[in-house]
């Protein structure tokens, strides 16, 4: 069912806390590849070849060109925050209670554009990460070719700060703490197949009691676990439900 208009009227008097969900498809528009579309990043690449904690022990040239193509991708200047972007960047400065924005993407299109309650929870494309020591730092061209990292000396550790498959997803503590506590959940651009994000929305609902909206192009894997839903490109449903 369509969100009424009085709902988020009611939402905004009790000044519930909001947590927002976002894919790739919020980035689309952008000009970056959704994963699973026709022309998606997964039509080009098997995932088990470049995300997976095994594809790096087993090709590691392989998945560091995969992730630096999508960086060079990502530092086109043609490339920046869209509509979208940036009316959530406007929700969380204008909504008189908390906003969480959780986002699956790893690029940085939601900071540009000024979202600052944010949570990569699948990690950063810009960032590089040490499996020895964790150091946590910028990405740099240079340093990626690096075999030892820059600050415990060890080499084969440095890796792109990214969550593959089987790997736990960041600041998930802190994600569920927000769930259990929210009014409304909005999922937005995302198709609802990979976990535990595809879950939130059911968290939301049964600890929460929260109203759930789905802003996607089309319904997606778990359509019918929302109270309500519209379905249009990004940069104009998600500007018009701010606005
Ligand atoms: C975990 C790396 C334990 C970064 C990504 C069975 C077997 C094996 C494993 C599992 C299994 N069941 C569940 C699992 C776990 C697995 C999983 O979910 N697998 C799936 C495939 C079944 N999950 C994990 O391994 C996760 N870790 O579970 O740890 C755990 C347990 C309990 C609690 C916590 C933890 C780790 C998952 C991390 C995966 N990392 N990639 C990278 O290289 O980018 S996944 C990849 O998919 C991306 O990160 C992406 O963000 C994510 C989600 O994709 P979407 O963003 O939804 O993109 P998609 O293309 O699918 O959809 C785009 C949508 O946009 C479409 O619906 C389209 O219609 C729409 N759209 C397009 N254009 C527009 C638009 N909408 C609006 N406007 C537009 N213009």
């Amino acid at each position: 069912m369509p969100l009424r208009p009085d709902l988020i009227d009611i939402l905004r008097d009790e000044a519930a806390p909001i947590v927002i969900l976002t894919g790739a498809g919020i980035s689309k528009e952008s000009g970056l590849h959704t994963f699973r579309d026709p022309d998606g990043i997964w039509a080009k690449y098997d995932i088990s070849d470049v995300a997976t904690p095994d594809a790096f022990v087993n090709n590691p040239d392989l998945v560091h060109h995969f992730y630096n193509d999508r960086r060079a991708a990502l530092l086109d200047s043609n490339i920046q925050p869209n509509a979208a972007h940036h009316a959530l960047a406007r929700l969380e400065t204008e909504w008189p209670g908390d906003v969480l924005l959780v986002t699956q993407n790893i690029d940085d299109l939601h900071g540009r554009a000024g979202s600052k309650n944010l949570i990569h929870m699948h990690g950063e494309l810009l960032k590089i990460r040490c499996n020895h020591c964790d150091l946590l730092t910028a990405w740099a061209d240079d340093l990626a070719k690096e075999t030892a990292c820059p600050a415990c000396g060890k080499a084969g550790g440095l890796r792109p700060h990214v969550v593959w498959f089987g790997e736990m997803p960041l600041e998930m503590d802190r994600i569920y703490a927000a769930l259990g506590d929210c009014g409304l959940f909005m999922s937005i651009g995302t198709s609802g197949n990979v976990y535990p994000a595809a879950g939130f929305v059911q968290v939301a609902h049964e600890e929460a009691g929260a109203e759930t909206v789905e802003l996607n192009l089309e319904p997606s894997t778990g359509a019918t676990l929302f109270d309500h839903s519209t379905y249009g490109p990004a940069t104009e449903l998600v500007p018009a439900f701010v606005d």
